[in-house]
């Protein structure tokens, strides 16, 4: 049976009145779910507006240039009247519908065969039209507007072309100035039949995956990370968080995490850099504690926010990370819950592992990584002592903090973390 939708602007965060830059679609056109409808651009962002249900396009009610604000109504799809929708539809699971969109807007245009040509200026000379945050954006990748091709409406550059074009660069081997066997000329991406080799299906990464595999890699490939590894000895806190729980029957659970999120605050105020970001020869030195902690949901990984952090105590924090976690895990966060973090903690500690090496979450310098803890021997000088040790993992930007910087980061973190009473101090 045939179904009329109405695709509105969905929940935007802090942004409202924003201008709609691109219109990927026109009445008759067949989408798919998730398929990118329109782009809308604030003064700090763009975001694709993805088809909350498959079909043919019925009508488009904006036009390029429209300012909308959330609940806009922006097209009518009539479901149910394309086999190839219908059968999008069939194998998506509904659940997808209640993903907010993310911050970042999903590149959506092609990746750009690199000819000679694009080694001379696209517009020599000529004006290069692109918003304020386009051009921030092109910045920060080193990218030269003059060499992308604009895809926007009036030749306007739009994000997902300068990511193209980066993209072009970076497996391009002929593009690329320096010498053979410099690391830089890179192989294409290895075409394998599988088929030859054995059964196999196919799963579709999730939205989410697909924004989080784009960040991961542009902060994989940009940063110059170290990972820096130090053990807390966490025993007396340990033991105070299991006799705190104890006594607690009607407050929120005390995870590990709370208080590592508070000790983390505490190190940051004693180190600034490390609630930092960089921007072009310039460091932002924050003077907010907002601590993002990464979140294992069945959709991929999220990375919710507890608002200054520093003016909090533990078990408010325990109830914000278990709250956020949980939306986290249904689907329910909204873009807002998971913008402006100074600083990441990801805790594998309740599955396990000994040390790993967490992604900076870019703009931030720095991340937390930190496993299971476990009973291990300390030599006290006498005897070996049984103590329970956390293994931290502390990856940092090298360009902003240093090997001894870094060291002393996780030297003075581990302290707090074995006499928690000196976070008071
Ligand atoms: N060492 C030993 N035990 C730990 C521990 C640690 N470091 N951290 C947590 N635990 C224990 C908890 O005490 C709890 O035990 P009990 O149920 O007996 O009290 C159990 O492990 C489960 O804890 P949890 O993981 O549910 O709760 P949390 O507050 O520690 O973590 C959250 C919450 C959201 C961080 C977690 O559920 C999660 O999603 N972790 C994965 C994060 C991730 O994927 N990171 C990698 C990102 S890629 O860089």
């Amino acid at each position: 049976m045939n179904q009329l939708t109405e695709i509105k602007v969905p929940d935007i965060g802090d942004f409202s009145d924003v201008p709609i830059i691109d219109i990927y679609i026109k009445p008759g056109d067949t989408v798919a779910l998730d398929d990118a409808l329109v782009t809308l651009e604030s003064d700090k962002a763009t975001m694709d507006v993805p088809a909350t249900a498959a079909g043919v396009v019925r009508e488009v009610l904006v036009k390029l240039g429209d300012r909308v604000c959330e609940g806009h109504l922006l097209v009518r799809v009539e479901s149910g009247v394309s086999a190839a929708a219908e059968s999008q539809a069939a194998v998506t699971p509904a659940k997808q519908d209640a993903i907010p969109v993310p911050a970042l807007a999903v590149p959506l245009s092609p990746v750009l065969p690199l000819t000679e040509e694009k080694d001379t200026p696209l517009s020599p000379g000529g004006k290069i039209h692109a918003s304020p945050s386009v051009r921030a954006y092109a910045r920060e990748l080193g990218a030269d507007l003059s060499r992308v091709t604009p895809s926007g409406p009036n030749g306007r550059i739009l994000k997902e072309d300068v990511t193209a074009w980066i993209k072009g660069v970076l497996i391009s081997p002929s593009v690329t100035t320096a010498p053979s066997g410099s690391g830089l000329d890179l192989l294409p991406w290895p075409k394998v039949d599988f088929a030859k080799f054995g059964e196999f299906e196919v799963r579709p990464l999730s939205r989410i995956q697909k924004i989080s595999g784009q960040n991961l890699a542009r902060n994989w490939v940009m940063i110059p990370a170290v990972t820096y590894h130090e053990d807390a000895d966490i025993t007396e806190l340990e033991a105070f968080r299991v006799q705190i729980n104890k006594e607690n029957t009607v407050g929120a659970k005390l995870t590990l995490l709370a208080f590592l999120i508070k000790a983390s605050v505490r190190a940051l105020q004693e180190f600034p850099t490390f609630n930092a970001s960089l921007d072009g020869d310039s460091l932002i030195l924050k003077k907010y504690f907002h601590i993002g902690f990464a979140a294992d949901t069945p959709n991929g990984l999220m990375v919710p926010v507890i608002r200054n952090a520093d003016r909090k105590g533990i078990f408010e924090i325990a109830q914000e990370t278990g709250e956020l976690a949980r939306q986290a895990r249904e689907g329910l966060l909204k873009p807002g819950d998971m913008q402006g973090a100074s600083f990441t903690v990801s805790s594998l500690g309740g599955i396990g592992g000994t040390y790993f090496s967490p992604i900076i979450n870019a703009p931030e310098v720095a991340i937390l990584g930190v496993n299971k803890s476990a009973i291990k021997p300390v030599w006290d000088g006498k005897a070996f002592q049984p103590r329970l040790t956390l293994p931290l993992s502390l990856t940092a930007d090298h360009r902003v903090i240093d090997g001894a910087l870094a060291t002393r980061f996780n030297v003075y973190l581990a302290q707090l973390l074995t006499d928690f009473r000196r976070v008071a101090l």
